[in-house]
């Protein structure tokens, strides 16, 4: 900090303007959860809910970066349940109303925890399951580094990507998956301030932990800065008697500094007299202080203290990343102060009521901006608002489109795997100049080999910011895979860290928005350890991060592998996401379709991801006549082979199986003449429209028929349908519901096991005479 006089005199003006602007915020937070919760009507006997003391944690912290720290091109992820101290900052900026404040909670109201795609308000981050929001934050950095290393960002317009953090969030794992995976990536432009109230939901932290966030994060590269005193409480501690208080806060366990300051003032003189008061200079120092001073001083910790943020924020003006720890006091200014219980504890009337008049607040003048205040330092306040650099950050960018072909050419080849087309496509893509090439970025945990990305990281390359030799090639040792890394490399490799690597994709998938370039990003992983990062998937989607996934190999098909390699349930994972289309193809140009399909819906306005199961199983291809499949497949499912209008049977497959319902097809169809073979090519797409066609009439909307309607409407109305999948067969089996047909549903509903194929169809029922078997016996009398 200067120490110039004029300097200083800026420095205290605008101290006392970020104070007003902290005692706002947490006045403005507060009085929006109490709104919610106790004036507006209440219909359904719920509580309504919110965060008061999670919000007044944080209100200095966020008024100093808000409004002192921040630039225009920074992004940031804010506490979940800090969402309210978010709403106050942009309802004083003039950009959130007072009816969403209003209704806060409500339908259509400031949301719960900010939302990128429910909120109106700029909200960078969507937060809400904790620790995800603060990784999410260096994969971005991560993206921004790769957009100015390939000539999309100068550098001069790199932003800080930054976590505004509860404590509690430093226990979730992903937390320390992600400080590795950054430090492998040198990671730069990266804050995470952490709220250090040392409570959590249930009660006060294990300060065994003190000191030991330093040590793991600097052992990571990160410079650690603590603010764990505010001005006063240094003033005090330079006084006599000063050395023994600060010995005795340093020494203090996390419960008892809580429980005294819910207290407050006259249990810490008690507490404090009985452990130091004999010790020289304490008495008199401690008399010094009537019983609220002494409550307000013991409180004075470091996140609370405006000068001691923006010294600290302003000393972090490199790119290094840092880690802020700031002490502070959950529920810090209100009664709820240091209680354990105070995480959903909420002030009663009478208790904001004595807020309210504390702050000069007069009654019907609640949400009046600056009521209390005094028109001179209102206008001070709003003039320094509109001036703060915040106020002239830019909504987002709208990327312009990229050109995709008319068609992806489909890899050639008798006997195919959706796995082995998936890298061909790929692969044969990366070798054009193409736009669409240049923009994909690929990704993957561990897995680039065994999911078939090796070939376009041979074209493409490794991306690292600084160049790393293949040290192998350069030995002459023959590899089939390249692997030096530079610059312009479009792969970026992570270790085994599923949850790594759904954040990276979300964050690759929000680039268009957060930086004004759009990518494609491309993702592979094994099928069944997407559960692994099944949380940080649904986070991308609920942003509307917009990218491919990959799930390979899949199914009991993977038959070596055994149990614990089989996925089963993520056909169901893949119906049960919003934001995500999944596909389970079966041929090489279903792959091909898809992929370019893929591609138009990352970037359509109201498209989503899109979610790809895959195998390794390589089967006879389809000789087409025509391309009318086409639209059907896109939609979820075609005939492969035609029924004969009412026909009285269908085989219904989805993916690998495809060999085994051709078969028992044609084992049929001199039986039973007319039956039908339909490819589901995605369970997803077809149950959606059907239940979205159903929605539509009762809306009031125009009647449409869905789909699947369509296509099994071609069947007599008592036809018996049996469905198959290498996955759980309820992802087929609700087909019965749309016209009230029989099913059978073949499928996978226990853990798999090693085996070859044959045996585990056999065993699982999977194979030809399974599907024959099931189709007679719905022709049996029950
Ligand atoms: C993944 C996940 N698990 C559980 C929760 C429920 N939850 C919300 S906040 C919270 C604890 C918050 O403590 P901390 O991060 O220290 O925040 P603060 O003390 O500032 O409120 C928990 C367990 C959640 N939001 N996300
Ligand atoms: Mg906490």
């Amino acid at each position: 900090m200067s120490t110039s006089t004029e300097d200083t005199a800026h420095l205290t003006d605008r101290t006392a303007l970020l104070e007003a602007l902290d005692e706002r915020l947490r006045w403005l937070s507060a009085w929006t959860v109490h709104n919610a919760n106790n004036i507006r009507e209440k219909r359904d006997g719920l509580k309504v809910g919110g965060h008061q003391a999670s919000c007044s944690s944080m209100t200095a912290i966020m008024a100093a970066l808000y409004f002192h720290a921040l630039r225009p091109q920074d992004k940031v992820a804010v506490k979940p349940h800090a969402s309210p101290v978010l709403h106050a900052i942009h309802y004083l900026l003039g950009e959130q109303t007072r009816e969403k404040l209003e209704s806060f909670r409500g339908l259509g109201g400031a949301q719960s925890y900010p939302s990128r795609t429910k909120d109106t308000i700029p909200v960078d981050f969507s937060t809400g399951s904790v620790g995800l929001g603060v990784a999410i934050t260096a994969f971005s950095s991560l993206v921004q580094d790769y957009l100015i290393a390939h000539g999309q960002m100068r550098e001069e317009d790199a932003g800080r990507m930054i976590a505004l953090m509860g404590d509690a969030e430093l226990d979730e794992g992903n937390i320390y998956e992600c400080l590795i995976e950054g430090y492998k990536h040198d990671l730069r432009n990266c804050w995470w301030i952490v709220d250090y109230n040392r409570q959590s939901l249930d009660a006060t932290t294990a300060d065994r932990m003190f000191r030991r966030f330093d040590d793991i994060f600097e052992t990571c590269g990160w410079r650690v800065i603590t603010l764990k005193h505010g001005k006063l409480l240094r003033e005090a501690f330079a006084r006599p008697g000063g050395r023994a208080l600060e010995e005795w806060i340093e020494n203090c366990p996390n419960a008892d500094f809580a429980a005294l300051t819910y207290l407050g003032g006259e249990a810490w003189r008690d507490r404090l007299m009985k452990d130091i008061g004999r010790k020289r200079g304490v008495a008199v120092l401690l008399a010094s202080y009537d019983d609220p001073a002494l409550a307000r001083l013991m409180t004075n910790l470091g996140g609370h203290c405006i000068d001691t943020l923006i010294e600290a924020f302003d000393r972090m003006d490199d790119e290094r990343p840092t880690l802020l720890i700031a002490y502070t006091v959950k529920g810090y200014g209100l009664p709820l102060a240091g209680h354990k219980d105070n995480h959903s504890g909420m002030m009663s009337t009478a208790q904001i009521e004595g807020l309210r008049a504390d702050l000069g607040i007069g009654e019907g003048q609640e949400w009046d901006k600056w009521a209390g205040l005094g028109e001179n330092l209102a206008g001070a306040l709003e003039a320094f608002i509109a001036d703060s650099p915040i106020a002239s950050k830019r909504r987002e960018h709208r990327a312009p489109a990229i050109k995709l072909p008319e068609h992806l050419p489909v890899p050639k080849g008798e006997s195919l795997s959706t796995q082995a087309a998936f890298g061909k496509i790929l692969h044969d893509l990366a070798k054009t100049d193409s736009e669409l090439a240049d923009r994909i970025v690929t990704t993957a945990p561990d897995v680039t080999q065994t999911t078939n990305l090796g070939a376009f990281v041979n074209q493409r390359g490794l991306f690292r910011r600084q160049e790393l030799a293949d040290v192998f090639q350069r030995s002459k040792i023959p590899s089939a895979q390249k692997w030096s890394a530079h610059g312009a490399g479009q792969h970026i490799e992570l270790g085994i860290a599923e949850n790594n690597f759904f954040l990276l994709l979300a964050s690759l998938g929000l680039s268009a928005q957060h930086f004004g370039t759009r990518l494609m990003p491309v993702g592979t992983v094994y099928d069944p350890f997407i559960a692994r990062g099944l949380d940080a998937l649904n986070y991308g989607c609920y942003q509307d991060a917009r990218f491919l996934l990959v799930g390979t190999p899949s199914g009991i098909t993977l038959a070596g592998e055994g149990g614990a390699h089989q996925s089963i349930n993520t056909p169901l994972i893949g119906m049960g996401q919003p934001n995500l289309d999944s596909f389970e193809p079966a041929f090489a140009d279903e792959v091909a379709l898809m992929m370019r399909h893929a591609f138009e819906r990352l970037q359509a306005e109201d498209g989503a991801s899109v979610y790809l199961r895959l195998t390794t199983r390589s089967i006879a291809q389809e000789e087409r006549q025509d391309a009318l499949w086409e639209k059907g497949a896109l939609k979820g499912a075609y005939w492969l082979r035609k029924p004969a209008a009412g026909a009285d049977a269908a085989i219904v497959y989805c993916g690998a199986v495809a060999p085994e319902a051709l078969e028992a097809w044609e084992t049929l169809r001199d039986d039973l003449p007319g039956i039908g073979l339909l490819g589901v090519t995605s369970p997803d797409l077809l149950h959606r429209d059907w239940s979205a066609a159903r929605a539509a009439r009762w809306n009031g909307g125009k009647r449409s028929v869905s789909h699947v309607e369509r296509l099994l409407g071609q069947l007599a109305p008592g036809a018996g349908l049996v469905t198959v999948l290498d996955g759980s067969p309820a992802a087929l089996s609700w087909l019965g519901a749309v016209r009230g047909q029989r099913v059978s549903p073949l499928g996978v509903d226990r853990f798999g096991q090693t085996g070859d194929l044959i045996d585990l169809q056999r065993t699982y029922r999977l194979d030809a005479e399974a599907i024959i078997d099931a189709v007679a016996e719905l022709f049996l009398p029950d």
